[in-house]
């Protein structure tokens, strides 16, 4: 049984449409980033990054934070949205890592100085909504004639489908991006991306590009 220690996030919601994907039972635990429960000392022994998401396996005892290696932990684990073939397998974690370490970050930039502070930090307002941009064009060609962002749906697209939920927060219109635009919409019409998006607790609607 996996214990999934999350919150109402894009990094929280990775975790939570991949395990509704992989259709595996698991207990949720909220754990509430806006009152500080990230930096309990019991969320420290499992999460000692101060963040979430969490798991922990009870069928192996192993505990684990960052998204990525959570990720990669799953698909393995149950064999299923990673290949096992070396050359598609090292594409899928290529635009994982893509995710973890520029759209992530950058997005998560952009929601900070562009919707929490704007008028702040004129500069970062500049950056970030440029790399934005950039991001999503980067995606929007990748998308190119392609369903998925590698040859099959796998952990890549849930890791990035989330942080693109976000797209009015990043002052985006998913129309100057057409085919993350369709990408988005094919992922929010399965039924375990929107089971997913609603865990810890029901947001209401999902954003529908
Ligand atoms: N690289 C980490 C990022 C995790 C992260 O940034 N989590 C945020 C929510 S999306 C968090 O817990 N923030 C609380 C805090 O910073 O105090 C991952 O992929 O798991």
């Amino acid at each position: 049984m996996i214990d999934l220690y999350t919150w109402t996030t894009p990094n929280g919601r990775k975790v939570s449409i991949l395990l509704e994907e992989l259709g595996v039972k698991y207990n949720v635990h909220p754990i509430n980033i806006n009152e500080g429960d990230q930096k309990t000392p019991e969320f420290l022994k499992i999460g000692p990054n101060n963040k979430i998401p969490v798991i922990v396996d009870t069928d192996t005892g192993v505990s684990i934070m960052e998204t990525g290696a959570i990720m990669i932990y799953l698909a393995e684990k149950n064999g299923k949205f990673l290949p096992t073939d070396p050359l598609k397998k090292i594409e899928v974690i290529e635009w994982l890592m893509w995710q973890m370490g520029g759209l992530g970050p950058m997005l998560g930039q952009a929601h900070h100085f562009l919707r929490f502070n704007p008028g702040k930090a004129p500069y970062a307002e500049e950056r970030f909504a440029a790399e934005v941009k950039r991001l999503y064009g980067v995606l929007d060609t990748r998308l190119e004639g392609r369903d998925f962002i590698c040859d099959e749906y796998s952990i890549a697209d849930m890791a990035c489908w989330p942080w693109i939920s976000r797209y009015e927060w990043q002052g985006i219109d998913l129309a100057d991006y057409p085919n993350v635009r369709s990408w988005y919409q094919r992922l929010l019409a399965r039924e375990a991306v929107q089971k997913g998006y609603q865990v810890p607790k029901n947001m209401g609607e999902i954003p529908a590009g």
